[in-house]
């Protein structure tokens, strides 16, 4: 029998600094009396992370939901883009805002990504981009999708929110496309509170993302273009400076997190795990499975609900799906039956608790849940010896 645990156990916890450092990071920003508009820990942060993501051009946003809207802005799409309809709100969100129309693409069975193969048969000669999502940390083929791109001339623009840090074949994640976003939520592995990223190649995006998250103020008095203020400020990049030191030790601990459940789950039918990339493949941002109920013997929304009995709070991430916002619902390419793999997987997968905090006792109680809600079953007969 399986006790419940005493303390509440989440989906995630942010990865925090000691609090004296952070107490002397922000008495510095303190001393200076510079809190925002670009101060001397925001070019720091921007420097060190340009340089921890390998990449070209790098420019801070105050969330990475902004950071997109604004990118794809700088890009001047229009009409139509096509998406995954299996992420979080905010990737279509950012369309929206942009006035444009997300045309949904179904995704692929085995890394919950938008489905390169089905992408070419959506394009239209209103299609300007492809808004892909390396979900949960899982690169999208980007070769695929580059190639569809060169051959219709269209943008390319990653949702990386979950990737930081991962790498295809060693080249980083956020030098893919024109544009990779990067959010830096309290929930994310690399975290300035709030924040974002957007990655670049080309230098004159990046004057135009200074602009456009800063009023397009060209001077104190010239105002160039419309646009917002998404600055990020000198706490969040103090703080931000502060966590990117404990990042590299993160991956180390989730990493044996990860293994810790790969061990324990392997052998419980009906349990896929997602999320088995190692080192740097991995961005160690979520560990999540898929039950196939056909096997578990109990479906995921059971199973989600369940484990609150025993203090432990999963996510049923992404639920709903995005071509289900009522919205949505009206257009095309947002038919259940033309997203047959999303509409599976939306009602799979699960994400577990998933941090370096995460004691490995409490990893292994969490499985030990998982293969009994298995065995108790209602349908299984035991099996005799
Ligand atoms: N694109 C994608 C694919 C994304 O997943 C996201 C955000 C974005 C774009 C937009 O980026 P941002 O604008 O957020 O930078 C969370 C996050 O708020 C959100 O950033 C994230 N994705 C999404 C997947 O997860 P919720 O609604 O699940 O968060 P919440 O508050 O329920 O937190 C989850 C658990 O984490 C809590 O049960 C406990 C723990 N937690 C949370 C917070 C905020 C803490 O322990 N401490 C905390 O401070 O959305």
């Amino acid at each position: 029998m399986v006790k419940r645990f005493r303390e509440p156990i989440y989906v995630t916890r942010p990865v925090l600094p000691d609090i004296d450092s952070v107490n002397d990071a922000i008495g510095k920003v303190w001393v200076s009396k510079w809190l925002t508009n670009g101060g001397l820990q925001h070019k720091e942060l921007e420097k060190q992370l340009q340089n921890y993501l390998n990449v070209d051009h790098i420019s801070l946003f105050n969330n990475g939901t902004l950071a997109l809207v604004l990118g794809i802005k700088a890009l001047e799409l229009t009409g139509e883009v096509i998406t995954t309809p299996f992420t979080f709100p905010a990737t279509v969100q950012a369309l929206d805002w942009n006035h444009l129309n997300p045309v949904f693409c179904d995704i692929n069975p085995k890394t919950l990504n938008i489905d390169a193969d089905k992408i070419e048969a959506l394009i239209t000669d209103k299609t300007s981009a492809i808004l892909g999502v390396h979900v949960f940390g899982n690169p999208c083929e980007v070769g695929k999708i580059q190639q569809i791109a060169d051959k219709y001339n269209l943008k390319v623009i990653y949702d990386g929110a979950h990737a930081f840090g991962t790498k295809i074949k060693g080249k980083p994640i956020g030098s893919f496309g024109d544009m990779t976003m990067f959010s830096f939520h309290a929930t994310k592995l690399f975290n300035t509170v709030e924040g974002g990223a957007l990655t670049f190649h080309d230098e004159e995006i990046g004057e135009k993302l200074a602009l456009l998250k800063n009023f397009g103020l060209v001077s104190s008095e010239s105002v160039v273009l419309s646009g917002l203020n998404a600055k990020m400020n000198e706490v969040q990049a103090a703080i931000g400076l502060e966590v990117l030191k404990l990042v590299d030790q993160e991956r180390v601990r989730r990493d044996k997190v990860r293994e810790t459940y790969e061990k324990n789950l392997a052998d419980i039918p009906g349990i896929r795990i997602i999320t088995g990339l190692k080192n740097k493949s991995s961005s160690y941002q979520y560990f999540v499975i898929e039950i196939d109920a056909s096997k578990y013997g109990r479906t995921r929304d059971w199973i989600h609900k369940e484990l609150e009995k025993y203090n432990v709070y999963t996510r049923r991430y992404f639920y709903p799906l995005c071509s289900d916002f009522h919205w949505y619902k009206h257009l095309d390419s947002a038919q259940p039956e033309n997203l047959p793999q999303a509409q599976k997987s939306v009602q799979q997968v699960l994400s577990l608790p998933y941090y370096g905090d995460l004691e490995l006792e409490s990893v292994e109680g969490i499985c030990r849940i998982l293969r009994e809600m298995h065995t108790s079953a209602p349908f299984l007969i035991p099996i005799k010896d």
